[in-house]
């Protein structure tokens, strides 16, 4: 067992790839740490703050090793990477092998097993951080798919933790699973966890068909029985004790009522006027906003806008697509290629369509504030989500969430997980260019009446099943499981 008698320990531990704050360096060269506010960050600060929570992860830069320090009542624990592990285990393993893996193979997975064996280590190093700051006893919930072999290094160092796992990702289903050269490894790995958290039910359900196929454990949805080697039971009971495993689906949410209430302020809402004075005031604003992923089905929404401009159906009087496309993964080679074919097809469509005072596309790989996001959401009449695969889409939540006046389109992919809440969005299969374009004149041409009964239905479920919901659940998971773990689960 890891020495535990460390200065400091924590109760609870959250892991996650990216700490919740960013090492920045002022232009009077020191070092300054900037809070990222994120959804997973919000939902967690209170639950840190009131439990004495310490935060593991990589504060984003190569060969920064530095030790862990107290920031706005939290405990955060760097874990140092490499310039080499950044590109073999992150921008490698994680974002060219299993991102396009568990997003459908909509871009080809690279095995490498160099990349594996960074992955591997690089799930060490995080795991053997968190068993030294977390306390006897204590609660360690590990963030998404980057650290998927973490759980069962950490109970191996530390059996008196109980574990939690949460999936921000698909998960694949086994035929496409299956390709993965080190597929059991990953199960083995997840299976550490006391609770393994999904996005929608049919992620669980891969994953209980994955474990039950490649390493034949039985599943009794939703639970998993594995095996344990006790060395302490009696001869004739050897290798029959098995530990039980909670596979099941918490849907991921955003802090509704903070999005809702930046959405009241009246220099946002001028800004939302702004903003469509800014585009020639069309009848319609069509709202695009993702990181730019592949994924994200960002050319097929460009395709069905530029044929209902090409077939007459629309003009750019009539509508404008707003695409904000925010950079990502810039140094990985399919998201390089796909910035340059999304940057063809605006230029093209443009050339074709824009007038002196109308443009078709208005494209912007930016990054914005989220004041600006709010405005954005305000400002358009429709939001159009056409993920390939997503394992949620919290962008489909916040746009809900701002429609305080109850108005607004939301057409969402069935591909993405909000699918399975958000059923009176308009629902659309991506891949049907020409069911996409039908229903985007739908949401054009739908009665305020109709809107406005859709989005109340919307906004009563994304308003009552917030992020401090999910994640209160979660924990009331991990606390039924293992009884007497020692955090308190509602903030
Ligand atoms: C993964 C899963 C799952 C985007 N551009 C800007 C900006 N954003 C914010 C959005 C939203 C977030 O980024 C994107 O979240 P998504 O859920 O849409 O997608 P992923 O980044 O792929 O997230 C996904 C999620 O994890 C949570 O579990 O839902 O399925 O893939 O919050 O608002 N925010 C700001 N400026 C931008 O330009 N401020």
């Amino acid at each position: 067992m890891t020495d535990t008698s460390d200065p400091k320990t924590y109760p609870f531990v959250v892991v996650s790839n990216r700490l919740p704050v960013d090492h920045t360096i002022d232009e009077n060269g020191d070092v300054k740490w900037e809070h990222s506010p994120g959804g997973l960050v919000t939902a967690l600060e209170p639950v840190m703050r009131s439990n004495e929570g310490a935060w593991v992860g990589w504060a984003g830069q190569p060969d920064l090793d530095v030790d862990p320090f107290e920031n706005d009542g939290i405990t955060i624990v760097p874990v140092p990477l490499s310039a080499e592990e950044v590109q073999r285990y992150y921008e490698g393993f994680s974002n060219d092998t299993l991102w396009p893996l568990y997003h459908d193979v909509i871009s080809p997975p690279t095995y490498h097993r160099v990349w594996w064996e960074a992955y591997v280590a690089v799930n060490r190093r995080f795991a053997e951080k968190s068993a030294s700051v977390a306390a006897e006893g204590g609660v360690v919930w590990v963030q998404d798919y980057q650290l998927q072999l973490v759980p069962k290094m950490l109970r191996e160092l530390r059996p008196d933790l109980t574990i939690g796992f949460f999936d921000h990702i698909p998960f694949p289903p086994l035929g496409i699973f299956s390709q993965l050269p080190w597929r059991e490894a990953i199960l083995e790995g997840l299976l550490g966890a006391d609770v393994i958290g999904f996005q929608r039910a049919d992620d669980a359900s891969n994953f209980s068909r994955a474990v039950r196929h490649l390493l034949g454990y039985s599943t009794t949805r939703p639970y998993i029985e594995v095996p344990v080697d006790d060395e302490s039971a009696p001869r004739s009971r050897r290798g029959k004790t098995v530990r039980r495993v909670l596979a099941k689906q918490f849907p991921i949410s955003i802090d509704s009522a903070d999005w809702e209430s930046l959405s009241r302020r009246p220099d946002i809402q001028a800004r939302a006027r702004e903003i469509r004075e800014g585009l020639g005031n069309p009848k319609t604003v069509i709202l695009g906003v993702d990181r730019l992923d592949y994924t994200k089905g960002i050319r097929h929404r460009m395709k069905a806008f530029g044929e209902l401009l090409s077939d007459g159906r629309l003009s750019v009087e009539d509508a404008t697509l707003v695409q904000v496309a925010s950079p990502s993964r810039e140094r990985v080679e399919a998201y390089m290629a796909l910035r340059d074919e999304i940057e063809l097809t605006v230029g093209r469509i443009n050339g074709d369509y824009a007038t002196m005072s109308h443009t078709a596309i208005s494209y912007h790989h930016h990054g914005y504030p989220r004041e600006e996001m709010v405005a954005l959401y305000l400002a358009a009449d429709i939001m159009l989500v056409t993920a390939l695969r997503d394992g949620m889409n919290l962008v489909a939540k916040e746009y809900v969430a701002v429609r305080h006046d109850n108005d607004g389109v939301l057409i969402l992919s069935e591909f993405a997980g909000a699918a399975d809440e958000l059923r009176s969005a308009l629902l659309v299969n991506p891949h049907d260019i020409g069911g996409l374009k039908n229903t985007i004149m739908r949401a054009i041409s739908m009665p305020k009446r109709d809107r406005v009964t859709r989005m109340r239905a919307l906004r009563r479920r994304v308003l009552d099943n917030d992020v401090a919901r999910w994640s209160a659940k979660f924990l009331q998971a991990l606390e039924d499981v293992r009884p007497g773990s020692s955090i308190s689960a509602i903030a």
